[in-house]
């Protein structure tokens, strides 16, 4: 007996921010009747099906965001049951994603498997690999992908699944990803090792969208698309090859608001990599194909026979290493052993302590993101490869600038309470605050995290004091001038400060002035603190960073040492990361979550 089964995919057009979920249902609903009419037993609709794809706006207003959100049973919540009651009736399974509010508060790009003749969810997906960014771009007119604001990264795994199939024994065993998850060849094998025999995918896919897309922003419309859905199609039929499965795609897509264009080409994939059925237009679209699952045997036993031909021992890195760890470069790590040969430094040492890789999270808590931007930019050349920073600039209400007590108790909260959900999912290895001041949020951080956290003053004077004797400290105004003397006095340094001399800029001056204005004052700042004695000048602002060459230029002949507090804090956090060092959890930075969770106040 043929194991065939009839499949279809439901594209869907253009679905815009304000079209209700009536509406959008009914279209739905109208894909359903024209997949049953055509005989298809399993219909794939898209990635976050019932609403517009939402994650492209910032959301500031809770209510609409919820709106957007599937809350309760997705069978029977008004919303979405009529779906399912109807495919119950046509007899036919649908498969369909969307974004799920769960019931402990956390939330989800889901998809879930409904098998209509137990009219229950079979299995459940949640989008593991989410796209994009926390924060939207600075660019007005940039489309942005905020999919890690809103959703954690699933945690169900890539889990296939066994169709029951009453009416015979073809069973076929299941799988499911989201719309990104395609690109990863790492999903795909997962699904692959437990011999799927179709993946269901739903996906949004920007056509034109050269921020995303990391391309030029002149790049003609048209090609740009061109390029997005040959990725799509590539993927698709790459990941069925290689493991040797059918696949379905569906595609929401069309001109949302009549400004973000998404692209179609939903698809249905065999086990060879063949295309079975295309979708024509970027409009509703129902494609049917019937797939005998048979055919995958063919790929399974022989070319993609995992059992016989994969080799495990050589696949590590895979697992161990997320990001890229290039090779040494040649020339400054060739070692000349006794016999003139040369070996790799890499290599002498043990794994996972020089080549681990460490993030550190750079945390600038005011809410200028092109701030957070000029400190990365800063410290880029200065690392190394297996070394990550990754910007995070503080939402409103924090304030754009910190000039004094208010801003920084207002912005270490606003930052504190995006930062903790944001470090339970991604596990960086430290955190820089890159505020020159003893800011707020670095013992509130302390106090919540045990991975190392400074500030990029402490570093400095570290950094400071172990390259002089003396130290001075540009500031930016008089007031920083008093809060930096505080600072210092706070962190035991006074006897080895030889002065703080105050440039009369505000923060924002510092971007917003002429570069060789800030530049001369800064310079006239440091002459005036060598003047006082000072060996080394640390620059008192993370708006300074950039500036070092500058004052160098005007202090460096007397032999004095400049230091930039954003590379003087990776680097030490870099060290201590390395060193396995975590925070002392004993006294003074004891986290009182616990004391909060006991008193029922968890509202963080
Ligand atoms: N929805 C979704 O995951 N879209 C992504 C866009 C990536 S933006 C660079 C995709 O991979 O198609």
């Amino acid at each position: 007996m043929p194991r065939t089964i009839r499949l279809a995919a439901a594209q869907m057009g253009a679905t815009n921010r304000t079209d209700g979920r009536p509406q959008t249902l009914s279209r739905m609903l109208k894909l359903l009747r024209s997949a049953a009419a055509q005989k298809a037993e399993m219909v794939l609709y898209p990635e976050i099906a019932f609403t517009t794809f939402f994650p492209r706006y910032l959301i500031h207003d809770p209510d609409e965001l919820a709106s957007y959100f599937e809350h309760g049973s997705i069978l029977t919540s008004t919303n979405t049951a009529l779906l399912f009651s109807t495919a119950r009736e046509l007899g036919i399974d649908i498969s369909v994603g969307f974004a799920e509010a769960a019931d402990d508060g956390k939330r989800f790009n889901t998809s879930i498997y409904y098998h209509a003749n137990s009219n229950s969810v079979l299995a459940k997906y949640r989008k593991i690999h989410l796209p994009g960014d926390f924060e939207p771009f600075a660019d007005p007119e940039a489309t942005n992908q905020l999919e890690k604001r809103y959703f954690l990264p699933g945690d169900l795994g890539f889990e296939a699944f066994r169709v029951p199939d009453p009416a015979g024994d073809r069973e076929p065993i299941m799988g499911m990803m989201i719309c990104n998850d395609r690109r990863w060849s790492e999903a795909w094998r997962c699904l692959g090792l437990q011999g799927v025999e179709v993946v269901l995918c739903g996906y949004n896919t920007a056509g034109f969208a050269p921020h995303l897309w990391g391309s030029d922003k002149n790049a003609d419309p048209a090609q740009a698309e061109t390029t997005a859905l040959f990725h799509h199609k590539l993927v698709m039929q790459h990941g069925s090859y290689t493991n040797a499965t059918f696949s379905v795609s569906a595609a929401r897509c069309g001109m949302d608001d009549g400004k973000y264009s998404l692209i179609g080409g939903s698809c249905i994939v065999g086990p060879e990599g063949n295309i079975l059925a295309e979708a024509k237009s970027t409009e509703d679209e129902v494609i049917v194909a019937d797939c005998d699952l048979d055919l995958c045997t063919q790929g399974k036993t022989r070319t993609f026979d995992f059992g016989r031909h994969r080799r495990t021992e050589h696949y590590g890195r895979i697992v161990e290493q997320t990001g890229v760890l290039q090779p040494p470069k040649l020339d400054s790590t060739k070692l000349t052993s006794g016999h003139g040969e040369s070996e790799n430094l890499s290599k002498l040492l043990p794994n996972n302590t020089v080549n681990r890789q460490v993030r550190i999270l750079l945390c600038n808590p005011n809410a200028t993101a092109s701030m957070t931007e000029s400190c990365l930019k800063m410290i880029l050349p200065t690392l190394s490869p297996d070394v990550e920073v990754i910007g995070f600039t503080a939402p409103r209400p924090a304030p754009t600038a910190i000039e004094g007590n208010f801003d920084n108790v207002m912005s270490a909260s606003a930052a504190a309470r995006a930062l903790i959900p944001l470090q339970q999912r991604e596990n960086y290895d430290a955190v820089l605050v890159a505020c020159y001041s003893d800011h707020a949020l670095i013992r509130m951080l302390r106090e919540e995290f045990e991975i190392p956290v400074i500030g990029i003053m402490e570093a400095s004077l570290i950094a400071a004091r172990t390259l002089g004797a003396r130290f001075g400290i540009v500031a930016t105004s008089r007031r920083s001038k008093i809060i930096h003397g505080d600072a210092v006095r706070h962190y035991g340094m006074e006897g080895f400060c030889a002065g703080i001399e105050a440039c009369d800029l505000g923060v924002l001056d510092l971007e917003r002035k002429p570069r060789e204005v800030v530049k001369s004052v800064m310079q006239e700042a440091a002459k005036k603190l060598i003047g006082r004695g000072a060996e080394v000048v640390t620059l008192g602002c993370a708006g300074m960073s950039g500036m070092k060459e500058a004052v160098e230029e005007a202090v460096g002949k007397e032999g004095v040492v400049v230091v930039d507090g954003v590379v003087a804090g990776v680097h030490h956090l870099v060290g201590l990361v390395r060193m396995g060092a975590r925070t002392a959890k004993g006294g003074m930075y004891a986290s009182s979550a616990r004391g909060r969770k006991a008193r029922g106040q968890e509202y963080i």
